[in-house]
């Protein structure tokens, strides 16, 4: 069965793992939300875009999800030193992805290229797609009248401001990526991993021309909630700024409109009915991925309830 996943970070990138162990690479495509990506130290980071690829690549840090597993903090510690920014955690090896990237783009390279070539490099087979090689960039705009950068918001500032919207800035003149256009035509299902809905999923679905080809698509989401918790970051606290209150039943609503299938945790089945009452297939389980086992258990429900799905629409 042929997959094409829409992921944000490290939530995202969990279920991305189970599924690459699954499912050949011809079988599972990746598209990954730019809308993260920043300029820090003169150098562009592609946050979400190095996760899901260190994730694959079992390269990394099993602790924070984030950057490099065995990393060396040496440039890091020196540049602190120098009384340069600390904010932004960058090892000495995830650097060096950071430098050939801005290098290569200075160039001339795209981002999916650059991409693709980093990908061959750390044996990563699975295609795996920025959501778009132009410039998007998710602004997180406070109640108190800021308009912060995602990152500034997201580390620096340890997602304390209250939010009153996002914005993505570029996001009118951006292009979805041909290629990941060409996975969703050609796949059988798409995923949405979990991901936050407003700052990981969002930028790639507002970029105009996805939502238009994957509507062609039965479209299965797994939610980023339990509970009404995240499992890692803000979703939660965002919804509650928002004006809505945190729950699966919020983020099957928030996809309402192009949802077939919706997976969501066994702790938030009394939300069931509510949720198929828009007619959405819904899969309540066990949906916490606290190790790599859970994230292949995941992934094998993920695609069982794909084939379910796939039965009923023929
Ligand atoms: N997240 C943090 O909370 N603190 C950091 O210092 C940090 C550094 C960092 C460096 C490289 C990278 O690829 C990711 C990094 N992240 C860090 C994670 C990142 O901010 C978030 O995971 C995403 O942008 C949200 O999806």
């Amino acid at each position: 069965m042929k997959i094409a996943a829409l992921a944000g970070g490290v939530g995202g990138a969990k279920l991305i793992h189970g599924l690459a162990k699954l499912l050949p690479p011809d079988e599972l495509s990746v598209i990954v939300n730019t809308g993260d990506d920043f300029e820090y130290l003169g150098l562009n980071i592609s946050p979400d875009l190095d996760t899901v690829c260190y994730t694959l690549a079992e390269l990394a840090n099993p602790v924070t999800g984030w950057g490099r597993k065995d990393e060396c903090w040496t440039i890091y510690q020196e540049i602190a030193a120098l009384d340069g920014p600390k904010w932004f955690h960058i090892g000495d090896k995830d650097l060096a992805t950071h430098i050939l990237r801005t290098y290569k783009l200075n160039q001339g390279l795209t981002l999916s290229e650059i991409t693709a070539e980093f990908c061959r490099c750390w044996g990563v087979k699975h295609p795996v797609f920025p959501m778009s090689d132009q410039s998007v960039r998710t602004v997180v705009h406070t109640a108190e009248g800021e308009a912060l950068g995602f990152q500034e918001y997201f580390v620096h500032q340890a997602c304390e401001p209250v939010v009153e919207h996002f914005e993505f800035v570029g996001i009118e003149d951006a292009r979805p990526l041909p290629q990941a256009i060409n996975a969703i035509e050609a796949c059988d299902v798409v995923v949405i991993s979990p991901s936050n809905p407003w700052v990981s999923i969002d930028p790639i679905l507002k970029i105009p021309g996805y939502v238009e080809s994957i509507r062609e698509k039965p479209l299965v989401a797994v939610s980023p909630l339990i509970g009404g918790k995240a499992l890692k970051g803000p979703a939660a606290k965002i919804y509650a700024e928002l004006g809505v209150t945190p729950s699966a039943w919020a983020v099957a609503s928030h996809y309402k409109d192009i949802l077939t299938g919706f997976i969501f945790d066994e702790q938030d089945h009394h939300e069931l009915e509510k949720i198929e009452r828009w007619r959405i297939i819904a899969l309540v389980t066990d949906i916490l991925m606290k190790n790599d086992q859970d994230r292949f258990r995941l992934a094998e429900e993920v695609l069982r309830f794909c084939e379910t799905i796939l039965n009923r629409s023929r």
